[in-house]
This record gives C-alpha cells, sequence and structure tokens, in this order.
C-alpha cells in the first residue's frame, strides 16, 4: 500500500514542524524557518511541498471484504468507445498506450502499463454510487496518484486535476474529461487503476486506465485516461464546469 510509503514521511514532517515551532530546532540555522526545511526534505523526497500540504487529515471512504465484491460491475456511461484513436490502441491490446502527465507539473512525463504495473500499487474494495440509482462494488488495482504527481513534480500554481478521456460520449467531436481539486487528486485512496477484481481493466470499465477517486460520485471516476494536466483553472476548458457531466448541469464537487 502506497500509505506505507507516505505516512512515515506526514508524520516526519509534522514532529519537523512542531521542533520548530517550540524551539526544538534552536541553534540550527538551516532548519530555523520551518518553509526552508520542508524545501530541504522536497528535494530528497518524491512528494514536493504542494502535495504535502494537501496530504494531512484526509479521512478514508470505507473499504469493503472480498466477499462483498459484486458479482458483476456494472458497467454505464460509455462502454465501447469508437474514436479512431482509441480503436488504433485496442487493436494493438493497448501495446502502445502511455499516460501522459501535463500542465503544471515540473516534469511532463509519460507511463506505459508496464510502467505503472512496475510502480507500487494499491488495491481497495470500494462501493461505486452512480447517481442514477445503482451501486457496485469491486476491487481495483493501480498507481496511487500522489505517486505519479510526487515524480512530475507539483508546480505550486496548480489546483486541479484534469482527467482527459478517450471516448466521445455525446457522438459529436467532443471528449469525456472530469477534474477534481489537489485535494483528492492527492488522497490516499485516489489510484489510476488497471485492474478490477483482479483481472485487466474491461473496456466496458474504462481499459487500460480510469481513475478511481473514492470520495467522488460515479461520474467523477473517469474511464479511458490518457493524460492527467494540472490546472489553476478549468473555466477556459470545453464547456468551462470541470467536466463531461458538470457541463450538462452536474455538480462540480460531486461528493459521496
Ligand atoms: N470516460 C468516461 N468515464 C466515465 C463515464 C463515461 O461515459 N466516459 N461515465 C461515468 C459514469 S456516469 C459512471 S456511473 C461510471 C461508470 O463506471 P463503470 O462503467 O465502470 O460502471 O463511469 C464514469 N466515468
Ligand atoms: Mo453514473
Amino acid at each position: 500500500m502506497s500509505d506505507r510509503l507516505l505516512l512515515p514521511r506526514r508524520r516526519f514532517l509534522r514532529i519537523a514542524a512542531a521542533g520548530a515551532g517550540t524551539g526544538l530546532l534552536a541553534g540550527c540555522d538551516a532548519l530555523s524557518n520551518r518553509t526552508g526545511f520542508i524545501d530541504v526534505l522536497s528535494a530528497a523526497e518524491p512528494l514536493n511541498r504542494t502535495a504535502q500540504r494537501f496530504l494531512s487529515g484526509d479521512r478514508l471512504v470505507r473499504e469493503y471484504p472480498a466477499n462483498m465484491i459484486s458479482p458483476s460491475f456494472r458497467p454505464n456511461g460509455s462502454i465501447n468507445p469508437q474514436t479512431l484513436e482509441y480503436l488504433a490502441l485496442k487493436a494493438q491490446k493497448f501495446a502502445g498506450y502511455q499516460l501522459r502527465l501535463r500542465g503544471l507539473v515540473e516534469r511532463p512525463m509519460e507511463f506505459t502499463l508496464d510502467a505503472l504495473r512496475a510502480l507500487s500499487s494499491r488495491t481497495q474494495i470500494t462501493r461505486h454510487d452512480c447517481v442514477e440509482g445503482w451501486s457496485a462494488i469491486g476491487q481495483w488495482t493501480g498507481v496511487p496518484l500522489a505517486q505519479l504527481l510526487g515524480l512530475a513534480g507539483i508546480k505550486p500554481a496548480a489546483k486541479y486535476a484534469v482527467f482527459h478521456c478517450f471516448d466521445d460520449l455525446s457522438n459529436n467531436g467532443s471528449r469525456y474529461y472530469e477534474s477534481v481539486d489537489l485535494r483528492d487528486a492527492l488522497h490516499p485512496q485516489t489510484i489510476a487503476a488497471y485492474a478490477l477484481n483482479g483481472s485487466p481493466l474491461p473496456v466496458a470499465n474504462g481499459a487500460p486506465l480510469r481513475m478511481r477517486i473514492e470520495r467522488k460520485l460515479g461520474y467523477k471516476q473517469p474511464k479511458y485516461v490518457h493524460t492527467v494536466e494540472l490546472v489553476d483553472s478549468y473555466a477556459r476548458m470545453a464547456g468551462g464546469k470541470g467536466g463531461y457531466w458538470e457541463d450538462l448541469g452536474y455538480d462540480w464537487y460531486g461528493g459521496i
């Protein structure tokens, strides 16, 4: 679990911050400035200061035992994308797929599926709630988005993560997209998932990669994701409301 990587660092940072305030670190000029100290730590850590700011005090959603996994995870929305770029990748069993990290990152990066599978993963059994009135419990495996964004480096101006998808749900040349704030992007249960119930993600559920952002409703769980873009605003994107369904009137926050 990624938490194991993250928790000791969080604890360390809290101790460091507390120490700076109580004079525990007095006498050490290099550490006397809290911001400076965190910067020093960041240089040696995959997550930078912007990431760390969002990592404290986030509640986890409930995770379920394996015997509660739904026999089949109902697919919804796009279930078989027909855009040319998607069909080309699917024809090669997604061998040429890359997840791209773009926008307000220090280092734009790409990850093949093999590269993603080689990173440390998180597996979680959670309940998906669709506003159309159904729920399903599934086991998802993927890479914590915090880990990926930590590798790319988050620029201080970044406020939102936008997920760009391959599918054209309304069949008008547009593409499904979604966005969340950095707090949800960096939440420990937010993962770029490549497996459902122990098997590669089926096409109907978002192959080869979809997000699980577990504190959010179904429409904020983008499937067929090719790019994660960090932005300071989503106002100039598509309909300006931060997501496919948001542009049609749904709530942007979409929490459960
Ligand atoms: N790219 C993309 N992501 C999407 C959708 C979609 O149509 N396209 N539908 C959303 C909705 S409304 C729901 S309920 C879930 C459904 O996920 P599932 O197909 O795995 O059940 O995906 C969400 N993510
Ligand atoms: Mo949904």
